[in-house]
């Protein structure tokens, strides 16, 4: 592949000893030059955006200010969703590792980014390392977490139970578990998402994640992504009923003020009981069972039992949604179709079970594999059942396996196709609340046709979608708190914003461009943000009060986590 671009690499290659043009000291950094702001594999695609520019050529220098590259922009018509003119600058050909600079004349220069095998290696450890410092019940200690370290907080060793949970007085306990976002509280739907995206992480590629990353469990002989995850179970676990059954949340009943975590000491409860909370829990525990059946027999078989018991409930059960009670008013996670839920814990157990009733409700109730924006704690749901499906240590029948893997493959086509054609050169055109992660999974589904095909067109359009995050994006942030030049600083985080620390907890992606506004300032809703702009991409602000756009939340973390790894360990440098 690489003879075959000679010619055109020499043309375009300026040899440092014909033109030394070192940067001028006075030229700044341009707001109109998007590019991946942590940098791009050795050898793979490298695309950066100029918009609203008439300029038609770019260079790349050094670090020494030596240009070392030279190309032309092409262009890329209007992006509607950002109202930019686009231009594309492409130094895909610029192999030799090393910090740059990209630069276009009359405007100005690109952040500083890194051309190399480990770009992604630092922020795959901390996206992972960013669970660990939102565990709850848990003194989180200096020699794990530096700077971050905190007391003990929210022990839920007393947890009295709502009127909601079906339970008439009591109280139970339920301390572990992560915080669910920028709030201290715990909810079942969105733990579900959460813990079957990272756990499909680690059966797509078991070697990714090592033992040490510097938490409690290093060194124990099992992944940290395992120990995290289970960190999150342990929790989970405690929210079954006796019936089978499963709470939907452990909250107070407001959310607390902007406080540290030690100072959040408003009543916990156990509140409600849902189809979608029995069905995250089967499916959850159905894939763990699946995962821990190699490192932990009785373990697995308790997992097992466990979610085939919530399965059972969910099956007599079809049809409790779950509202916040009228003195409830934490997160809701409501959503009254089922069929994605259903169909994720059935392919989970089925998966791990081989059993013929799984196969009968999958064979039954078939939901097509695609791509839906927004609430993917919800709507990415099936999609991770055909990810199941199709493992090598799925017990489901080669049919079957065969059928998904196509599914999952042809989508990624059509999202490539959706790529190609966009000004940016990436598939998202709907943007709402965690749009962030909506890019993500996309990502997620590229790199899963990568596992299932080899195809390297694959791995190019996860590489550019992730360019996205990281600063290829029409706010010119990379979203990803402490990775990147211009990153947010003020996330609606209540860890981060109580902790008198200046830097946000790093390795966090943040909601992302929401063109619905959903915490927009009005004279009834006083406490709202000002949005600058208001093109559906670039409905973003740094500001600590946008929950609807600025917040963080460990079912938008835990697909960064997929991605980051995934390119760390394709590129051959994750150790
Ligand atoms: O802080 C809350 C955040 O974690 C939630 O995602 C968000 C939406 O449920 O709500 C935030 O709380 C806000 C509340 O909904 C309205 N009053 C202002 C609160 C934030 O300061
Ligand atoms: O991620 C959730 C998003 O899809 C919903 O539209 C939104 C409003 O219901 O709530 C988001 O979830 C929040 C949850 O309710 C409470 N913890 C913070 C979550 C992230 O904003």
């Amino acid at each position: 592949m690489k003879k075959l671009f000679t010619s055109v690499f020499t043309a375009l290659f300026i040899l440092s000893s014909c033109n030394n043009s070192p940067q001028k000291a006075s030229e700044a950094v341009s707001a109109k030059i998007r590019i991946n702001q942590l940098g791009y594999l050795t050898e793979s695609v490298k695309r950066a955006v100029v918009v609203n520019s008439e300029a038609e050529e770019f260079t790349v220098t050094d670090s020494l200010g030596k240009t070392v590259f030279a190309g032309t922009l092409s262009d890329r018509g209007v992006w509607d969703k950002s109202g930019e003119k686009v231009k594309i600058a492409d130094f895909t050909l610029l192999e030799v590792p090393g910090k740059y600079i990209l630069h276009v004349k009359g405007e100005g220069s690109s952040w500083p980014f890194e051309i190399g095998t480990g770009v992604f290696d630092e922020v795959s450890r901390s996206s992972l390392k960013a669970f660990y410092l939102q565990r709850a019940s848990m003194a989180i200690e200096e020699k794990y977490a530096g700077k971050y370290s905190h007391p003990l907080a929210h022990p839920d060793m007393n947890c009295a139970f709502h009127p909601s949970s079906g339970r008439t007085g009591g109280e139970m306990e339920s301390p572990k578990g992560w915080y669910d976002a920028g709030d201290y509280n715990k909810y079942i739907v969105n733990a579900g998402y959460t813990v079957s995206m990272l756990l499909t992480l680690y059966e797509s590629l078991p070697a990714v994640i090592s033992d040490n990353t510097n938490i409690p469990e290093s060194g124990n002989g099992i992944s940290d992504l395992l120990d995290e995850v289970k960190y999150e179970l342990d929790w989970a676990e405690t929210m079954q009923d006796k019936d089978g059954g499963v709470f939907f949340k452990l909250t107070s009943k407001s959310f607390s003020g902007f406080v540290k975590p030690q100072d959040d000491t408003l009543p916990r409860f156990v509140v409600g009981k849902s189809t979608t909370s029995a069905l995250n829990f089967a499916a959850m525990f159905g894939q763990a069972a699946r995962v821990w059946g190699v490192v932990d027999k009785d373990l697995s078989a308790k997992y097992l039992a466990a979610a085939e018991k919530a399965w059972t409930w969910a099956v007599k059960n079809p049809a409790v949604v779950y509202k916040n009670p009228s003195d409830i008013s934490t997160g809701e996670y409501g959503h009254s179709e089922f069929s994605g839920d259903f169909f994720w814990a059935a392919a989970q157990l089925l998966a791990t079970t081989g059993k013929p009733e799984y196969l009968l409700y999958i064979n039954k109730n078939r939901v097509s594999f695609d791509f839906i924006s927004g609430e993917n704690w919800r709507s990415y749901l099936k999609n991770l059942g055909y990810f199941a499906i199709v493992l090598p240590a799925s017990k489901a029948d080669e049919e079957l396996k065969e059928e998904f893997m196509k599914s999952i493959v042809n989508e990624a086509d059509k999202q490539i196709a959706i790529l190609e054609a966009a000004p940016y050169r990436q598939p998202l055109n709907s943007f709402v609340w965690g749009s962030n992660s909506d890019i993500l999974g996309l990502g997620v589904i590229f790199a899963q046709a990568y596992r299932l095909s080899g195809e390297k067109k694959y791995v190019d359009a996860a590489t550019e979608t992730t360019d996205y995050i990281f600063g290829k994006n029409a706010t010119g942030y990379s979203f990803v708190t402490g990775f990147g030049s211009k990153t947010p600083m003020n996330p609606h985080f209540r860890l981060s914003a109580a902790d008198d620390i200046t830097e946000p907890i790093p390795g966090w992606v943040v909601g992302g461009p929401n063109a619905n506004l959903n915490d927009e300032y009005s004279e009834s809703r006083t406490y709202g943000v000002v949005y600058p702009e208001k093109e559906p991409a670039k409905c973003f602000v740094d500001l600590t009060g946008s929950y609807a756009s600025n917040e963080i939340a460990i079912n938008w973390n835990a697909p960064l986590v997929y991605m980051t790894s995934f390119l760390s360990e394709y590129s051959g440098s994750l150790k």
